[in-house]
């Protein structure tokens, strides 16, 4: 990867979790553990050159609108305190770890989650974090390139701050077919960049 770390940049991991990441998890993304070793390269780059690094880790109650079990979509995945919703093994953590979902907010993206009943929106500690590194910059790699890695890139580039995810380091979850395509082009219009 030609991404260059320091000052004014961070790396943001997202849901590198066991129920997304490990073949079997609940909500397995193709390919999800391909990028372990990537995503760990990425961090090891990262930290060398002094940029913070954090993580996103979905943690939701047993019971929400996000799962098809009361309502939602989703297969119920990264139940709080399962092994399901622990970090994949294999993935090196060093940074602090921002949980989402935590009260049946659908949890997308990194700095917001959204109650999937009022629709109201409220801020993760994430943006509060970046502003303290001053960082203006942001690499997004994770899971899965069509929802949380598309809307935390998303939300970054809301928030003015540059974001580049690349194609290597992450994997989509294809629940319609096409929807890698129009992930990579709704973020190339909102100014994300996307190296193959
Ligand atoms: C995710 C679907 C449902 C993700 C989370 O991490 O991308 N996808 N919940």
């Amino acid at each position: 990867m030609d991404t260059r770390y320091g000052a004014g940049v961070a790396l943001l991991v997202i849901d590198m979790q066991n129920d997304f990441a490990a073949v079997g998890g609940s909500l397995y993304v193709n390919g999800g553990e391909e990028i372990v070793p990537g995503v760990n390269r990425e961090i090891a780059a990262a930290t060398l050159a002094g940029s913070p690094v954090f993580y996103s880790q979905d943690w939701h109650p047993p019971s929400t609108p996000h799962f098809v079990t009361d309502g939602g979509i989703w297969p119920p995945h990264c139940v709080r305190n399962t092994p399901g919703a622990q970090m994949h093994p294999g993935v090196t953590i060093a940074g602090e770890i921002i949980r989402k979902g935590v009260d049946g907010g659908d949890g997308y993206s990194a700095f917001s989650v959204r109650d999937a009943r009022s629709g109201e929106r409220s801020a993760t500690v994430l943006g509060e974090r970046l502003a303290a590194h001053a960082v203006t910059s942001v690499v997004v790699v994770g899971l899965a390139g069509d929802y949380c890695v598309q809307e935390t890139a998303l939300d970054a580039r809301a928030l003015g701050l540059a974001a580049r995810v690349p194609l290597p380091l992450t994997r989509f979850v294809e629940l319609a077919a096409g929807d890698r395509e129009r992930a990579v082009a709704r973020m190339l219009a909102a100014g994300v960049q996307v190296p193959e």
